[in-house]
């Protein structure tokens, strides 16, 4: 069994990719597709694993060497799980961040249903031979108007169930270590520890 001495993150995203890296353990060299040049893939994907997957393959085949993927968002219910695998997309559609976060706010507090939300992420794994491996990770919790300055994305509108803070007031290793990411992480880790 070949051990990875080093692995290709497979996100252009820095918030992502600074979280799946301090996952990783410190000994592995973790290597940015922005470094070398790659570009992102175009997420042509159903669900978040089919995007988490068709990332990492991309990646794989163009970095050629062992690539973690992440496709993650968040998914808010009574939006029917919008935005969900188009959070990303939605930060184009109304600007920024920052806009899509007061979309989200006012359509669930216009609705006057329930606050109730989830992030997900979905992790895959891909050596280049093919093999690959994929993991979700699931946290649910609560929509809010924007609270605090920490994390990326939708961090601000974000209670996760039993604390008081959102995401963004947290501080950073507080949610790395509960966040979907995690969650996903290490259902992952535990299939692929005999490789690190
Ligand atoms: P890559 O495809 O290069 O990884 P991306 O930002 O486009 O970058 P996604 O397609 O997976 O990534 O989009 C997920 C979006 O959901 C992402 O842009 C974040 O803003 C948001 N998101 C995911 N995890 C989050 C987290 O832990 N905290 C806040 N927002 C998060």
């Amino acid at each position: 069994m070949q051990k990875i001495k080093k692995i290709l993150i497979g996100t252009h995203n820095k918030g992502k990719f600074k979280e799946i890296c301090d996952l990783l353990p410190k000994k592995l060299e973790k290597i940015s597709p922005i470094n070398l040049k790659i570009p992102s893939p175009d997420e042509t994907g159903k669900t978040f694993q089919e995007n988490s997957e068709l990332k990492a393959n991309f990646f794989c085949e163009m970095g050629k060497m062992v690539t973690l993927s992440d496709d993650s968002g968040l998914e808010v219910e009574c939006l029917d799980g919008e935005p969900g695998i188009y959070s990303s997309r939605w930060a184009k559609k109304y600007g920024s961040f920052d806009g899509a976060m007061t979309e989200i706010f006012n359509r669930v507090k216009k609705l006057k249903k329930s606050t109730a939300a989830q992030f997900v992420c979905s992790l895959t794994i891909q050596w280049p031979d093919g093999k690959k491996i994929s993991e979700i990770g699931k946290i649910k919790g609560d929509i809010c108007s924007k609270r605090g300055s920490n994390g990326f994305g939708y961090d601000p509108i974000f209670i996760p169930n039993g604390y008081p803070k959102t995401f963004a007031e947290m501080e950073y290793k507080k949610k790395l270590l509960i966040d979907h990411r995690y969650i996903a992480y290490k259902k992952l880790e535990k299939k692929i520890k005999n490789f690190l």
